[in-house]
């Protein structure tokens, strides 16, 4: 079936209703932003997608008049904040941004305790924290909270929303700004209007794509992917309640919503302005490529997904624009700048660039750089005020299968065989350094590797073996990974417990309540003692030191700066990753066990990573990193 938008040329913004009564300053900037193209294409993507729908002029009617209350209820610390970024809209591009990605009870326990280790986060120069799903989330089995129960309460165990909307405030205050999820793909199962759609209210199953029989699903199934093959296969669930069949991309009890629906959007975008007004500064838009079904099609990069994100865009941009859009779309790069918006509008101001993250995995078990020098080169460069997210690990597996198009292999590269990477993770085998687990790979299939970054890069098995220079190598090997994050252009951003080389959580297999879930290896409860002590607990002091060394280097270098220009460099040996930042700035990243020379094209260059290292050629130690500066 052929897509269905289409831009409607020439359209302008229709005038935007505000409530009377409304602070006269507030409606003029308002009105201002409205009318600065946002509203033309909140009018015309709401048309395009929902025009033809009954009760849409109703629903486009609610939309506005909540987000004008809403914008009315705005805290003034939050329009001051919305005042400053129209200034420096490009603020979250710079090299002394860092991110931070923990649960809230894994980190301190909940709201309160994650504000007493404000500290912590500030000692290692975090700008931007996101923290995991802490709504509440539905009782039992909660795909760690992205199962979320009510977008309006958070979850009791944490503490209150006041205790939220003041940690907000105090991380603000810090200069930390506060990430959270918008899991707007679906909801839990016993979500108010789930339990609506049960009792059989017809206009919140109208929220939720339902079949009565199998007819439909199947002829769906035909071509739909599976997220979670082992633990929840399908796409479908049948409920008993229902008497039907209900879309369940994720596990059963996360239903998707059914965003064809204006009501959906609607409901959906108070949701996302209401989380804005408690102070969330980035929201991460989960599992945004999930949000439209098209039969014959794998049902994700829909081109009505970019039209709502157009569209709850331009509601952010009108409404709260101090607040940035991060797209979670784990899909192979080259379905991934779309999600930055283009001539039609601008989309999410970020995006998890996870072909790149997964490449730099699997160069590192190859000991072979070509797959991440492909993937850098073709990684393009971005508009203005966008950027990447750059990371190591966060709290889902590492999926192979973004790799997919580049491991067939290319003109320059060697086909990659994915299988043989995540095997090497695995934990299994004598010739890895890794202690990894696989993630739904049934029968030997490639889908993820689970694990925290310290033991896949080996850590573990050096402590256990006792072998300090195993375990030196283990250290260089997180490191440059977390190297690389910090040097290619984005917003790097940390998870939690790589700080102090934390390792993989056991425990979990005596849970019965998480022993199905193979991620939870990769969330344990942050250390403390050890963060208090690192020195004593090797390696994690040296992890410790040499990641705020880092740090404090990138903060200071404008050539790392996310919109720097890139360019990868031919290094002449594979297990290299030579990186230039304009041309003051020269990353090496040595991939493989073996040390190796390299001469930087002209002049005379030093080591920002080690003052004493100057020259015209440089040895890089194996799994070692050298950032050249210029003179
Ligand atoms: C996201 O992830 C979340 O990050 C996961 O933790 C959730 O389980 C999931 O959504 C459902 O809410 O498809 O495009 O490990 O990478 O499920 C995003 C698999 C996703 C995840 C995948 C995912």
């Amino acid at each position: 079936m052929k897509p269905t938008i289409e831009p409607t040329p020439g359209a302008t913004a229709p005038p935007l209703p505000l409530p009377s009564g409304l602070d006269p300053a507030l409606a003029a900037t308002l009105t201002a932003r409205w009318e600065a193209g946002p509203g033309a294409v909140l009018a015309r993507e709401f048309t395009n997608l929902y025009g033809h729908r009954d009760g849409a002029a109703d629903a486009w009617n609610a939309l506005l008049s909540t987000a004008a209350g809403l914008a009315a209820r705005r805290d003034p610390e939050l329009h001051a904040l919305d005042a400053e970024r129209a200034q420096r809209p490009d603020w979250f591009l710079d090299p002394g941004m860092l991110g931070y990605s923990t649960y809230v009870d894994r980190f301190g326990g909940g709201f309160s305790g994650v504000t007493a280790r404000i500290d912590w986060l500030q000692g290692l120069g975090v700008r931007y924290l996101h923290l995991l799903p802490f709504l509440r989330p539905r009782d039992g089995d909660n795909d760690g909270g992205f199962a979320v129960s009510d977008y309006d309460e958070v979850d009791p165990r944490l503490g209150t929303m006041d205790d939220l909307v003041g940690l907000a405030r105090r991380l603000r205050a810090s200069g930390i700004s506060l990430g959270a999820d918008l899991v707007l793909n679906h909801t839990a199962d016993d979500h108010a209007w789930a339990v609506a759609a049960r009792a059989g209210d017809p206009r919140y199953r109208a929220f939720y794509h339902v079949y009565p029989d199998r007819e439909v699903p199947d002829r769906f199934e035909a071509t739909l992917p599976q997220i979670f093959p082992l633990t929840a296969p399908g796409n479908f669930t049948h409920d008993a309640a229902l008497d039907a069949w209900v879309w369940t991309t994720f596990y059963p009890f996360q239903w998707d919503l059914d965003w064809s629906n204006p009501d959906v959007f609607v409901a959906m975008a108070a949701t996302l302005l209401r989380t804005a007004n408690r102070g969330v500064e980035v929201l991460r838009l989960d599992s945004i490529a999930f949000l439209w079904k098209r039969q014959g099609t794998d049902c994700m990069n829909q081109p009505e997904v970019h039209a709502i994100l157009r569209a709850l865009r331009a509601l952010v941009d009108v409404f709260a624009p101090g607040v940035l859009l991060k797209a979670e779309a784990i899909v192979p790069m080259r379905d991934l700048p779309p999600y930055f918006g283009g001539a039609q509008g601008p989309e999410c101001h970020l995006a998890y660039h996870s072909s790149l993250m997964t490449a730099a995995w699997a160069s590192l078990a190859l000991g072979d750089t070509a797959m991440l020098r492909r993937v850098l080169r073709d990684t393009p460069t971005l508009g203005p005020c966008c950027s990447w997210l750059t990371y190591v690990r966060c709290h889902d597996d590492i999926g192979w299968k973004v790799l997919a198009p580049e491991a067939v292999g290319g003109d320059r590269e060697p086909p990659v065989d994915l299988g043989w990477v995540a095997g090497f993770y695995a934990g299994s085998r004598a010739d890895s350094f890794a202690d990894g687990r696989p993630f739904q790979s049934a029968d030997g299939g490639v889908h993820g590797t689970s694990g925290m970054a310290a033991d896949l890069c080996g850590i573990g098995r050096a402590q256990r073996a006792g072998d300090p220079r195993a375990m030196a190598e283990a250290v260089d090997r997180l490191l440059l990974l977390y190297g690389v994050a910090m040097c290619c252009g984005g917003l790097p951003t940390l998870y939690m417990g790589d700080e102090i080389a934390l390792g993989n959580d056991l425990a979990f297999d005596d849970d019965p309540g998480r022993r199905h879930e193979g991620r939870w290896l990769h969330r344990p409860a942050m250390d403390w003692e050890r963060a208090a002590d690192p020195h004593a607990h090797a390696p994690a002091g040296v992890v410790l030191a040499r990641l705020r060394a880092m740090v404090a280097v990138r903060r200071d270098q404008s050539a790392l700066h996310a919109a720097a220009p890139r360019r990868v460099l031919d290094a002449g040996n594979p297990s290299l990753l030579v990186l230039a930042r304009g041309d003051q700035f020269i990353g090496v990243f040595n991939f493989g066990p073996r040390a190796v020379r390299f001469a930087p094209p002209v002049d005379s260059w030093h080591d920002l990573l080690d003052a004493s290292v100057r020259g015209m050629s440089f040895v890089v130690r194996p799994w070692g990193q050298c950032w050249l500066e210029r003179g």
